[in-house]
């Protein structure tokens, strides 16, 4: 059949391909950068000493692996056309064996990984190092769909720092993470993975086990991360972000959160206050509301207004936006784990509701 065979057909079929892919490509980077071009999830620009020491390993595996596999690939691809079936009815040439070819073919890939692995085993011991004597610990509890941190103090439970979804850290110094693999609260156990791919590599959580890595920061800025194990319904909207301060402003931002929210309130305010301290703090905590028993089944909304998004970091915090969650939050997160009120409460008392939780700052 080698005759009719238009022999441009292969282009035809590859260049679309190629074309679409590059132009995704450049969609992607649109997407997570904005005009800027940066990759804001882009492991490969590590932005702190743990990534850098993971990307450091990268940067000897990742060419090694290049060469084997354009090794091997050219190989197949010289001995399909060189031994390819010529029509002529001749057998190959039949070879039963070779000592020394198999011998080299064994040695060379031994070798080859002996080598990596003194780098990666290394590797693998310095990241598992204890913590820093200066380290900031904070426990990271992966829920459904999103991150609760609780920052711990050496003084009683109850002066820790919770927050959600929005990590603060300073820069210059190393955060020791604690995954913590059962809800506390709830005891349900799902599976998830940290991720902050400029800060450090993933790590998975284990039903039932704590599990410890480390992230740190050269320099201030936001950097996003991501639930990276699917863990339910809504997996692909379980987003965070890194917050990197330099330590003095660290200081003043945990210095505020351990504070209670504000109380004073009055007119729709302290509506939206009384109905938050009859509806919503069987699940929320809310400092400083008298009513609140200070469960964390939700997320803490002590500070919440200083959040710039919510939801598993999806939805800016605006009052239209936080509207449309209290009536429905399954419209805008499928299976979000908390109750609609767009039928027990009016717009009005959602309005003020949304009103009060603007003034938790
Ligand atoms: C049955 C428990 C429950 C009740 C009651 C409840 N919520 Fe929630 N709420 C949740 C859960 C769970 C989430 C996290 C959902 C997610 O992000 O997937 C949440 C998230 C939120 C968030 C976003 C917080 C953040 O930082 O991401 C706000 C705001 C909120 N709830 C407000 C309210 C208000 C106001 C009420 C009362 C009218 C209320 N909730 C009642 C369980 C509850
Ligand atoms: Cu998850």
């Amino acid at each position: 059949m080698r005759a009719g065979r238009p022999r441009r057909s292969g282009m035809r079929t590859w260049v679309p391909v190629v074309l679409g892919g590059l132009l995704l490509g450049a969609c992607e980077t649109a997407a997570l950068g904005g005009d800027t071009g940066e990759l804001p999830m882009n492991a490969l620009d590590p932005a702190g000493p743990i990534a850098r020491l993971q990307d450091n390993l990268w940067n000897v595996v990742f060419p090694i692996a290049v060469f084997v596999f354009v090794l091997v690939q050219g190989l197949i691809l010289f001995a399909v056309f060189r031994f390819r079936d010529r029509g002529d009815g001749t057998p190959p040439r039949q070879v039963a064996g070779n000592t020394r070819l198999e011998v080299l073919w064994t040695i060379i890939p031994a070798l080859i990984l002996a080598g990596i692995a003194v780098p990666t085993v290394r590797t693998i011991f310095e990241l598992a190092d204890p913590p820093a004597e200066d380290a900031l610990i904070v426990e990271v509890v992966g829920k459904q769909y999103w991150w609760e941190f609780t920052y711990r103090t050496e003084q009683d439970p109850a002066d820790d720092v919770v927050t959600a979804n929005e990590l603060h850290i300073p820069t210059g110094r190393e955060v020791y993470i604690e995954l913590n693999g059962r809800d506390p609260e709830s005891g349900v156990d799902v599976i998830h993975s940290f991720w902050i791919p400029r800060l450090a590599g993933k790590a998975d959580y284990v039903p039932g086990h704590t599990r410890t890595m480390r992230i740190a920061a050269d320099e201030p800025g936001t950097y996003p991360g991501q639930c990276a194990e699917f863990c339910g319904l809504s997996h692909a909207n379980m987003k965070m972000v890194v917050v990197a301060h330099d330590p003095a402003e660290f200081d003043e931002w945990f210095a505020h959160q351990a504070e209670p929210a504000d109380a004073e309130v009055d007119g729709q305010i302290a509506e939206g206050a009384e109905i938050v301290g009859q509806q919503c703090v069987g699940c929320h905590a809310v400092d400083g509301l008298e009513t609140s028993a200070g469960v964390q089944i939700a997320p803490n909304l002590t500070h919440f207004a200083l959040r710039e998004r919510f939801a598993g970091y999806i939805l800016d915090t605006t009052a239209d936006n936080l509207h449309a969650w209290i009536t429905d939050p399954q419209d805008l997160k499928p299976g979000a784990q908390m109750p609609a009120f767009g039928e027990s409460l009016t717009s009005e008392q959602i309005d003020a509701v949304v009103a009060y939780l603007q003034t938790l700052e």
